[in-house]
């Protein structure tokens, strides 16, 4: 797992034992410790080797294609009939909302790449679901919604976006991906898809919206990550000298 061992944001592969979680999250902090910078380095060498890994090991990364990522060792699983998505804050009607009544809501589709900030990425990827601006219209915003926090249903992860962000026609309550159904290990059976940022803001097994008046870091946000998490030009990768 050399992706644990240059302290990326991700530990990778399900499923995995709590003792290698932890592991990795200590190795995750030692990264970010390290500098962002420096760990890219690190795994701008790496990268290469593991494509080349004499083990076969690598083999198990097939390089374009998706890495299950979690920060947790297991998340629950949810099926259609017990899934619900809260959404509520300064809003003008709270809603907790199943499968189905997502399902009602008018569906998107767009093809965009997904691509995690530790330097791995997917090309032109099916998504669908419900545009995140449609879902936040249909509560109402009150005049001092400035902000959203969202947070898986497993309690292990949370994600912010500005309302400006929020409501970009590239950003998806997402149902499917890639076909079909969100599947359990890709963060279904319903996850976030915001199309110009960096995996990381895409959230899984989203559980609930809170539209608040200000940004609170997420997850690797307080690890050290950008907020605005902007594809090539974030996290120093717009002017990077390595
Ligand atoms: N709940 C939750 N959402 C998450 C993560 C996570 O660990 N937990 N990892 C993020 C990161 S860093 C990436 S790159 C993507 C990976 O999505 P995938 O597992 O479908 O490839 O999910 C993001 N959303
Ligand atoms: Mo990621």
């Amino acid at each position: 797992m050399f992706t644990g061992v240059v302290g990326s944001e991700g530990s990778e592969g399900t499923p995995v034992g709590r003792r290698v979680v932890l592991g990795m999250l200590a190795l995750g902090a030692a990264g970010v410790a390290l500098g962002a910078r420096a760990e890219r380095a690190l795994q701008r060498v790496i990268d290469p080797l593991r494509r080349r890994d004499p083990t076969g090991l690598s083999d198990l990364v097939p390089i374009g294609s998706f890495r299950y990522y979690s920060v947790t060792a297991s998340v629950p699983r949810l099926g259609a009939a017990d899934y619900r998505l809260r959404v509520h804050g300064l809003v003008d009607r709270p809603r907790t909302l199943t499968l189905a009544d997502l399902a009602q809501l008018r569906q998107t589709s767009l093809v965009r790449d997904f691509q995690c900030v530790t330097g791995w990425r997917v090309d032109n990827v099916p998504w669908s679901g419900v545009l995140l601006r449609d879902l936040l219209a249909d509560v109402g915003m009150r005049p001092t919604a400035r902000a959203l926090t969202f947070r898986s249903f497993d309690g292990s992860y949370t994600e912010s976006l500005t309302l400006d962000q929020a409501t970009r026609p590239d950003v998806l309550v997402a149902l499917r991906m890639l076909n079909g159904p969100v599947s359990h290990d890709h963060g279904g059976p319903v996850r976030l898809y915001v199309a110009p940022m960096y995996g990381y803001k895409s959230i899984k097994w989203l559980g609930e919206i809170e539209v608040v008046d200000r940004v609170s870091p997420g997850y690797w946000e307080v690890r050290g990550y950008d907020v605005d998490g902007w594809v090539g030009r974030s996290n120093g990768r717009d002017d990077d000298p390595v």
